[in-house]
């Protein structure tokens, strides 16, 4: 672990439980205070070991031992955000069964057990939130790299998901990385994923509904393993940047021009 200090240099702490329980795994991190005491706690997510352990930080860069929860099946990525709507980070995790749980935070923290899990379509690869149909509540979008679509899961602003999503937009092949932003700027938010194989991103817009519109292919190199959507021209739309891991290698950036 690195901790930031002023001249923009790291110090190297590493979490021990981290470092030595090798079988677990580790496939996915994310960070949020998931005790409502002001301080960043992380999120830990065990391929092996079925689990994803929440280590609460102490606030000094280091952490209290982790508390595990099953998720029945090997957990790949998570995201944080406000499920619920009281002002506490919750926490979903996809997993190798085609299926996302869902922490919600106790009004006491940490989160109830077991965890409750939701469908979200074949081999899930990526996961994130967002306002994605038109109405208060954070919903999920998940890829699929097995099922080559992203699902939209509508969230109902308490925590749950009771709508069974449709069967998904087909996206380029194969969707390993995805993200979120209003790329058109209609309130609604939009996805685009990272199609490792076909050399390209899809887009897919919010189109008011449970389901994503038609996907629409954006050249964005070779074999884009990783894509993240951010102002980086600063004229108040969200670009897309993609990292190449194929020859020729490199980042490329999509400048959004939907003025
Ligand atoms: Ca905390
Ligand atoms: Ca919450
Ligand atoms: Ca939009
Ligand atoms: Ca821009």
């Amino acid at each position: 672990m690195f901790l930031g200090a002023a001249n923009r240099t790291f110090a190297v702490a590493t979490i021990p439980a981290l470092s030595i329980a090798m079988q677990i795994q580790p496939q996915f991190l994310a960070s949020g205070d998931f005790d409502h005491d002001g301080k960043q706690d992380l999120a830990v997510a065990n391929y092996n070991t079925k689990n994803v352990w929440i280590l609460t930080g102490k606030g000094d860069g280091t952490f209290n031992t982790q508390v595990a929860y099953d998720t029945g099946a090997p957990p790949g990525g998570m995201a944080v955000g406000d499920l619920n709507g009281d002002g506490l980070d919750d926490l979903v995790a996809i997993n190798s069964l085609g299926t996302m749980n869902v922490f919600v935070q106790k009004a006491t923290g940490l989160f109830p057990t077991p965890t409750p899990s939701y469908p979200c379509h074949g081999g899930p690869a990526a996961v994130v939130l967002g306002h994605f149909t038109p109405d208060a509540n954070l919903d999920v979008a998940v890829s699929s790299d097995s099922n080559i679509l992203v699902t939209l899961i509508a969230g109902d602003g308490a925590g749950k998901f009771p709508v069974t999503p449709s069967s998904g937009r087909t996206t380029g092949n194969v969707p390993d990385s995805m993200a979120t932003a209003d790329f058109n700027r209609d309130g609604l938010d939009d996805v685009v994923t990272g199609n490792t194989v076909d050399d390209d991103c899809s887009l897919l817009l919010s189109d008011g509904s449970n389901l994503f519109g038609a996907a629409t292919s954006l050249p964005c190199g070779v074999s884009p393993g990783a894509v993240v959507a951010g102002d980086f021209n600063g004229d108040g739309l969200p670009d897309i940047a993609s990292a190449n891991r194929s020859t020729p290698a490199g980042v490329v950036i999509l400048l959004n021009t939907s003025h």
